[in-house]
């Protein structure tokens, strides 16, 4: 029978009219939950942008749920598995909000089961928030807002709610009906302007601002200038370098983070002899060398689109490494992204200075865009980049397989994980219509680290032939490869394989991409006619 302590008759009158319209009560949860939720972004846009509870809620959902899922989300949605899951947290989010807005008008003895729910839900914010490494205890803020935005908007709402159906029951007339429209029309604008605000000032503020201060970075070694040769564009491979908007994309970051190079530092420590930390004016201050290095994710299926290639700028990671002083004992370089990402390399790897491992701040001459690890990232040759390639990487623990498993390792995927002889069709695309006759056969192939001999290219069931390669860069980037053929009309195949400098051959077996990457020859199909 209680309402919420109010004493104004005027309020506990309405309320024993009983139910609201269950859309009406829907309203209520949902009006509520975008007001939280807008003021949680607001709150966060000024103290860090990833504490915004929504987006730290999907950055826990994606460390919690299983590997197999998220294979599943990336081979079915690919680049816009996050988009997905924003707008799938969205409809459950909503709909939740709209059945606790129901439940609490069925439920009319009191406000609190609802209000009991919109905190607990709250607290699944608060609680995605202080689980992320990244963020310091200011930012519980933002989450806590969220809770006390919800808590708080609910009742009042479901009062407005109660006020407008009494009204309207008893005939009342004119203003008292339209309590409730005023007061959700209020919430609604509020939240919009909150939740615009927040939006549009994370996106100008911090990283975008740094990063442009930085300016172009300019190497002291700059890489051997790219031949014309290097690739065949004009015959339908990629380009030899991958523009940095381009260049694949794969984390697990729904929010890319934004570190600002001022605040950022580089500790090493463990198995060394001195602790060291570095600053960004400290890096950038070195002699920064250039190498152009093709990277591959472990998760790129046969044919697939997981593989770039820039020239990356930075240091030697082996002369950081020296400067420490790594110990005996030492098995494993563990790298740890500003947003709790890990990663773990040999250390062997990441010390060999033959190999060329960088610590790297630039791509293609600019600073790192946000989202391939401003203010700088680990790139080593040869290694797919879960094991190797940490962006926004602040921390190198310099340690044993034993005392620390990365991210992925725990997800089972393999402790080593060397990049494997690849090749590509390119062009025909899959089921492409061409006309018969002469047509061009062009794509690309990398065996990081060996370099490729050969790749020969089999149309339907005739001999293999040998195609013509690209000017060879250097060992650890690809090489681009074409080949003519005479075709009739008809369907027809063709598919290609690779061979490294050391004389083997890209198996024909297939394997998926669990736990140290796909093998098998690249197929495509089409038409001639
Ligand atoms: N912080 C962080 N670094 C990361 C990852 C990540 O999820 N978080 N993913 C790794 C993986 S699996 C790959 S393949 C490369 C991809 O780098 P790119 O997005 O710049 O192409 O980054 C690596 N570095
Ligand atoms: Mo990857």
């Amino acid at each position: 029978m209680a309402d919420t302590g109010s004493t104004a008759p005027a309020d506990r009158e309405p309320a024993r009219e009983g139910r609201v319209r269950a859309s009406a009560a829907a309203l209520c949860g949902v009006l509520a939950l975008v007001a939280a939720l807008a003021a949680g972004h607001l709150v966060a846009a000024f103290l860090n942008p990833n504490a915004s509870p929504y987006l730290a809620v999907g950055n826990g959902a994606i460390d919690l749920t299983p590997a197999w899922l998220k294979d599943w989300a990336v081979r079915t949605f690919g680049e816009n598995d996050k988009a997905v899951l924003l707008a799938g947290m969205a409809v459950v989010l909503l709909v939740v909000a709209a059945v606790v807005g129901i439940g609490d008008s069925v439920s009319r003895r009191s406000p609190w089961p609802g209000v009991v729910l919109i905190a607990a839900i709250g607290l699944v914010g608060v609680a995605a928030v202080a689980a992320r490494p990244d963020l310091t205890g200011a930012a519980l803020v933002a989450p806590a807002t969220s809770l006390l935005t919800g808590v708080v908007v609910f009742p009042l709402l479901c009062r407005a709610a109660r006020r407008s159906r009494a009204a309207k029951a008893e005939g009342a007339p004119g203003s008292s009906r339209r309590v409730f429209l005023r007061a959700g029309a209020g919430v609604a604008v509020g939240a919009g302007v909150a939740g615009l605000g927040g939006q549009l000032l994370s996106g100008t503020r911090d990283a975008t601002a740094s990063r442009a201060a930085v300016g172009a970075v300019r190497p002291a070694i700059p890489a051997a200038p790219i031949p014309a040769d290097a690739d065949f564009a004009k015959l339908g491979t990629p380009s030899f370098l991958t523009p940095n908007k381009d260049f694949y994309r794969v984390d697990t970051a729904l929010a890319v983070p934004r570190v600002r190079a001022e605040e950022w530092s580089l500790r090493i420590h463990g198995l060394v002899d001195r602790e060291r930390r570095y600053s960004f004016a400290d890096i950038r201050e070195r002699r920064l060398v250039e190498r152009t290095i093709t990277m591959t994710c472990v998760s790129n299926e046969v044919g697939g689109s997981y593989v770039s290639t820039a020239n990356f700028t930075g240091v030697d990671l082996a002369d950081l490494l020296r400067e420490a002083g790594v110990k005996d004992g030492a098995q494993q370089l563990f790298s740890t992204s500003v947003d709790g990402w890990t990663s773990g390399t040999p250390i062997e790897a990441a010390a060999d200075p033959a190999r060329g491992a960088l610590l790297a701040i630039a791509m293609n001459g600019e600073p790192l865009p946000l989202e391939h690890g401003f203010p700088a990232r680990m790139v080593i040759p040869g290694l797919y980049g879960y094991v190797s390639a940490t962006k926004w990487v602040t921390d190198l623990e310099v340690t044993t397989w034993r005392a620390r498993q990365s991210y992925w390792l725990k997800r089972n995927w393999a402790e080593r994980a060397p990049i494997k002889t690849q090749s590509r069709v390119d062009t025909p695309r899959g089921f492409d219509t061409v006309p018969e006759g002469a047509i061009r056969v062009a794509g690309v192939a990398w065996a990081q680290g060996r370099g490729i001999a050969k790749v020969e290219v089999r149309l339907d069931d005739q001999p293999w032939r040998e195609a013509i390669l690209s000017a060879e860069v250097n060992v650890d980037t690809w090489r681009m490869w074409w080949i003519e053929f005479s075709v009739p009309s008809g369907g027809h195949r063709v598919t290609c394989r690779a061979t490294d400098r050391e004389g083997q051959t890209q198996t024909e077996d297939r394997v998926g991409t669990v736990p140290d990457g796909a093998t098998g020859w690249h197929t495509i199909n089409f038409t001639a006619g």
